[in-house]
């Protein structure tokens, strides 16, 4: 056995010791691998570590493909996954219901939600999934949530405004998803610009098994009077913070909501025409931001693109109808005729 094992390192092989799912035992190994000491002496076992985790995920995945009910997968629907995190009684169900008109039981006491539900939420031509979650407690993520939350295309912190805990909260929150390197931390204006490590940052999330994911905080209960005090504290505490202020009570100030779900999204919506037809402008493709003609013939049909002869779009080009090239990067709400 190598020296230097930390107290954190022995808490975590306690933990995997005790786990019985595939889930928490691939948890308990990847905090294992976070808070090991890396220094020679660790090598071997940091690789045989790492030899366990791609065993269990194979597992796991086997286990899934045969039919194996984990119900804390959710499987991906839509434009986007939007995973809400937050304390009990925040208003996690609330949102979702008001904002997919899922039908979900919400009551005025803790842990109503037991596992993950998701609804659809229309926003302008496309549906967002929204992902309701069981609570955060002060013992950190109940067992399952961390790979839920590590899906997610999109987290959405959930705070009761109105609550005296809501700073506390929102601070405990950030620090452990920061620990398990699921968000960045934010830097402040100075830092950002020599030392923010992005990539880095990431291949260090993906030794984890995840990646690192954009997040946003909806501020919730606003029409509640307390609300008002707590969140004059919140601005001065954490300036640097956007915080989308929301009350299920009042339905237009959710409009901001969707629309800052949407931006962090980073996706871009393309309708298609055929030749000499008017274009679909029901059901667009949905692409990354960034998303070129090549991209939207890929996730068209996978031989698409080798068929591809050119592409016109109406639009982001110069003119209406222009030939561009397979690598010219599309716009929001582009309009492609793709030529074979
Ligand atoms: N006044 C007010 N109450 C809310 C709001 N959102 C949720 N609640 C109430 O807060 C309680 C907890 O809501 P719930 O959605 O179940 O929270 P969850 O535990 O985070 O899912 C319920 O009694 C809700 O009616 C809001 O915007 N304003
Ligand atoms: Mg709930």
């Amino acid at each position: 056995m190598p020296a230097n094992l930390t107290p954190q390192y022995h808490a975590a092989e306690e933990a995997f010791r005790r786990a019985v799912t595939i889930e928490e035992k691939i948890e308990a190994l990847q905090e294992m691998l976070s808070v090991i000491p890396k220094h020679k002496g660790t090598e071997r076992l940091q690789g045989d570590i790492k030899r366990r985790l791609a065993k269990l995920r194979e597992e796991g995945q086997r286990k899934a493909k045969s039919g194996g009910y984990n119900p804390f997968h959710v499987e991906k629907q839509g434009a986007g996954q939007v995973v809400l995190v937050g304390y009990p009684n925040t208003g996690k169900t609330s949102l979702v219901t008001t904002l997919t008109r899922a039908k979900l039981k919400i009551a005025d006491y803790p842990f109503t939600t037991a596992i993950p539900a998701a609804g659809m939420m229309p926003y302008e031509d496309i549906l967002i999934q929204l992902v309701d979650t069981p609570p955060i407690t002060p013992d950190g993520l109940p067992p399952g949530l961390l790979n839920t939350i590590r899906s997610g295309d999109l987290l959405l912190l959930v705070i009761d405004t109105s609550s005296p805990d809501c700073l506390e909260q929102l601070e405990a929150m950030l620090t452990l998803l920061i620990e398990k390197r699921v968000i960045r931390e934010q830097k402040s204006n100075l830092q950002e610009i020599g030392d923010s490590q992005p990539e880095l940052e990431q291949e260090t999330a993906e030794q984890f098994g995840g990646r690192i994911i954009p997040y946003l905080v909806s501020a919730t209960k606003m029409d509640l009077e307390e609300s008002g005090e707590n969140m004059k504290i919140l601005r001065e505490i954490m300036p640097g913070l956007t915080l989308n202020t929301v009350s299920t009570n009042e339905v237009g100030m959710l409009d901001s909501l969707r629309e800052a779900i949407f931006n962090a999204l980073q996706i871009i919506r393309i309708f298609t025409k055929a030749p000499g037809k008017p274009a679909d402008m029901e059901t667009p493709f949905v692409l990354k931001k960034g998303g070129t003609i090549l991209d939207l013939a890929s996730s068209i049909h996978r031989d698409f693109p080798n068929r591809l002869k050119n592409a016109r779009v109406w639009g982001s080009s110069r003119f209406d109808g222009q030939t561009v090239s397979r690598d010219y990067v599309l716009e929001d709400r582009d309009i492609v005729e793709l030529n074979v």
